[in-house]
């Protein structure tokens, strides 16, 4: 045990005895004698807020993070002054103050379980380079805790045992450990007891996370300045901990429009105008679905942004156009370096108008990028967002761009050892001037939200579509994301899955890595196993720098081509079911992809799992991470599944060797789950709906499913018209009765569902359909299970003998 002293030597301070405390409603302040404030806020029965100061008095309370939605209010508040500690009471927590040293313990209300515990708690060391204190905070590890979050650090899923830092990085050709990269998300769960809780620790400084690593039994933040600002989020549920998390730093403003969830080709650089449309062409003629293409720099004009190479696109509107009737989104690339050259209207006005980032000494922040020397706007500066929303009229209102890309906005600076700004750079930060070091893991952020709002304005009423590069927490709002410059490797393939998974448990689902490998080139198995993985990802785009070869789906051999067919079919038919999953999310913040761990916390066995996850709520996916696989084990977690492939039901809580050629994988729906399908289309509402198939898994007992549906883009669901049914399934020996709820005002154009039974243990003597008994030959295809229903069904029994 590090006892105070040695600490103290290494220029730690400390907060000595509370004199004096104070309430204000729902904010209480602790007073030690030696200057420090503790400011506790009760947001909600289960979320707590910390601030401390050392100089008597607070910083203006500003986040980019917190969003104003976020939830408050509590069932029950009581404060006590006992004899050695304050004790705060909610309905789910109880949070003791110790008056000798204002270390915190944190239980659960109901069990008095002892959920986080200060070691030391808050110190701090005073910055005599910068001014200001390194914050400092340090826990206690609880036996057997394990620690998950971070947002994309390419690491094992459970944290323990390691240490993190947070300074948003372009990180080209990233490898396994690297950190920190492209984002930072200052946010972990911590899993002990069966019990998960969250700490957001809200503080955009270069910070710093060790879960037990320096010293086993502690687990410690710290920020290179600003305050010791954290929430404290309980569960105790993990997937509750993160809907809170959600809650607090935003759910998505709306949902995507469908299309962005289709399958999405990029490359560095699809040019000129008669390359996009071989490309496009090529989708169609072999007959692979694809909703969009990306136009990377070498579409403007020498890297200016918002222009356009007219030599290789004379007539970008006109393509847009063309691409757009054949089902294709044009989606395009905006960087935040803007290039010093006063025949550049964007670069003059921005020059005359004085949005441009300054060094501390006056003179602009030059640095190069692809134009060559650039100034960046200060995107921490209202009016200089504003500014920038409106320069998107041209691409979006008259061109006809569906989506923008914002790349290098870490920001990225070339030929520079730091790779970004110096440190002394000036930002506004909405009013509340300051230092890069305070505004460089925001300003990717703060970057992507005036693209968004200015694709919200122009695409009106069509909802925005945005993908960033650079994130801080909350930037979940606005854009989803990729993973950065990722390479074609198999150990790429390991961490694009667990960096999915962990942006998902760090409250930013809508992610996906570069398919196939951005940098180098993959052989046809490897980019087949990275499809299969990246159909299960929300964003599923392939993209992957030209110098290194092609990788469109047919650039490989004939086989390939066939299998990454099948499997973007088979995202395809999974979009009602993956639309459903988005639904959640924005409603909810119900993460779209759960590792093992959130899906079944009970289960110790899931703690130290990676490979496998639950794509929404009741599918099982476990890639293919080798070459020359056959199968692999797995671990199935507990319950009974089904074998998307063969039918075969499996029972869960062990591992298990499952087949899969190069031309499957494992994937697994869970035993009552009702599976809604589209059937294949070449692009998003290519044709009429007629008919949705429900995919039904037989099992005895009960389960919900759901199925979102609305008109696929613009807002009108934000009034209520959508339809969310809710199938409750209950299966006896033989009887399988499905009841349907339909919530929302929306008639969605299909009239039919299609019904396949899984597993069905009888032979099916009689059908009612609300109360009225249906002949069998009317309603059963031919020896199989499957029948047309009309979707307006409220009950249906399916009656039999026993097999
Ligand atoms: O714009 C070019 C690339 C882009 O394709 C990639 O997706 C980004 O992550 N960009 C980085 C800049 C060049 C990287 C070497």
């Amino acid at each position: 045990m590090i006892v105070n002293t040695e600490l103290e030597q290494k220029g730690n301070l400390f907060p000595s005895k509370i004199i004096k405390f104070k309430k204000d409603v729902d904010t209480l302040f602790f007073y030690t004698d030696n200057n420090v404030i503790l400011q506790l806020k009760v947001l909600r029965d289960s979320v707590l807020r910390f601030r401390y100061t050392t100089t008597g008095t607070f910083e203006n309370d500003f986040s980019y993070a917190i969003t104003k939605y976020a939830s408050t209010g509590y069932n029950k508040l009581v404060i006590e002054d006992k004899e050695t500690y304050f004790e705060v009471t909610t309905s789910k927590l109880i949070c003791r103050i110790s008056k000798e040293n204002l270390s915190v313990s944190i239980y659960d209300a109901h069990d008095m379980t002892l959920i986080n515990q200060d070691e030391i708690g808050f110190h701090w060391e005073e910055s005599y380079e910068f001014g200001g204190n390194i914050v400092k905070m340090s826990k206690v590890v609880n036996e057997r805790e394990s620690y998950f979050g971070l947002g994309d650090k390419p690491e094992h899923l459970n944290l323990k045992g390691k240490r993190f830092q947070n300074w948003v990085t372009d990180s080209y050709a990233f490898g396994k450990h690297t950190d920190p990269i492209y984002k930072a998300i200052p946010f972990y769960t911590g899993l002990h007891h069966n019990k998960a809780y969250g700490i957001f620790f809200d503080n955009t400084f270069q910070s710093f996370f060790d879960f037990g690593q320096e010293r086993r039994n502690v687990t410690s933040f710290w920020a290179q300045g600003g305050e010791m600002d954290y929430y404290f989020i309980y569960g105790p549920k993990v997937q509750s901990v993160v809907e809170k998390y959600t809650d607090l730093t935003g759910k998505p403003h709306q949902l995507p429009p469908l299309w962005a969830l289709g399958f999405h080709q990029c490359k560095w650089s699809y040019y000129p105008e008669a390359n996009v449309k071989a490309i496009t062409n090529k989708f169609r003629e072999l007959q692979i679905p694809c909703d969009a293409i990306y136009l990377d720099i070498d579409y403007m004009d020498g890297f200016r942004c918002f222009t356009w190479n007219k030599e290789y696109f004379p007539d970008p509107k006109r393509m847009v156009k063309e691409l757009a009737d054949d089902g294709f989104k044009t989606v395009a690339i905006i960087d935040p370096g803007i290039k010093i050259d006063n025949e550049y209207s964007v670069f003059k006005e921005a020059l005359d108008k004085d949005y441009f980032c300054k060094r501390a000494d006056g003179p602009y922040m030059k640095g190069k990028v692809w134009p060559g020397e650039c100034y960046f706007p200060d995107f921490t500066k209202p009016e200089v967002r504003d500014w920038w929303s409106g320069l998107f009229q041209e691409l979006i209102e008259d061109v006809g761009i569906q989506g923008v890309w914002n790349d290098m906005n870490e920001p990225a600076v070339m030929e520079v050892p730091n790779k970004t700004f110096p440190d002394d750079v000036r930002h506004d930060y909405d009013g509340n001037p300051c230092s890069h070091r305070k505004a460089h893991n925001i300003y990717g952020m703060q970057m992507a939200r005036a693209t968004y709002h200015g694709l919200k304005k122009f695409n009106y009423p069509k909802r925005p579509f945005v993908i960033t590069r650079a994130a801080y927490s909350g930037t979940q709002r606005y854009t989803s994301t990729w993973t950065g410059d990722n390479v074609a490797t198999w150990e790429h393939l390991w961490i694009a899955n667990v960096q999915a998974q962990r942006m998902a448990m760090s409250g930013f689902s809508f992610a996906g890595s570069d398919i196939g490998g951005f940098a180098e080139q993959p052989q046809g198995e490897l980019f087949t196993r990275w499809i299969q993985l990246g159909i299960f990802h929300p964003f599923c785009r392939v993209h992957s720098s030209g110098d290194h070869g092609d990788q469109e789906p047919w650039a490989f051999d004939e086989d390939v081509t066939d299998i990454v067919r099948k499997f973007i079919e088979l995202r395809y038919q999974l979009l009602p079911y993956l639309y459903t999953c988005f639904w959640n999310l924005v409603e909810h913040g119900t993460p779209i992809l759960q590792s093992l761990v959130m899906y079944d916390q009970e289960d110790s066995q899931t703690y130290y799992r990676t490979d496998e996850f639950i794509f929404g709520k009741q599918i099982l996916v476990c890639p293919i991470l080798e070459p020359n696989a056959k199968g692999r084990r797995m671990y199935i977690p507990r319950g009974t599944w089904y074998n998307l492939w063969t039918d075969e039901q499996v029972q869960g809580g062990k591992e298990k060797w499952v087949d899969a050629e190069i031309d499957s994988m494992p994937i697994f729906i869970k035993a009552g789950a009702i599976i809604p399908k589209y059937p294949v289309q070449q692009y998003t509402d290519e044709k009429n709906i007629e008919e949705i198939t429900l995919d039904i898994y037989y099992k005895e007992g009960k389960e919900v499913s759901q199925v979102f549906e609305d008109a696929h883009d613009g807002y009108d669901y934000t009034k209520g018209r959508y339809s969310f049914r809710i199938i409750k399934l209950t299966g006896k020996p033989n009887e399988l009765i499905l009841q349907q709820h339909k919530e929302g005002t929306y008639e969605a154009a299909f009239k039919w569902f299609k019904l396949k039974i899984h597993g069905l243990p009888f032979q099916i003597k009689e059908i009612e359909i609300d109360n009225v008994i249906i002949p069998l030959d009317k309603l059963i295809e031919n020896g199989t299970s499957s029948m047309i229903i009309d979707k307006k069904f409220s009950e249906i029994h399916i009656k039999g003998n026993l097999l």
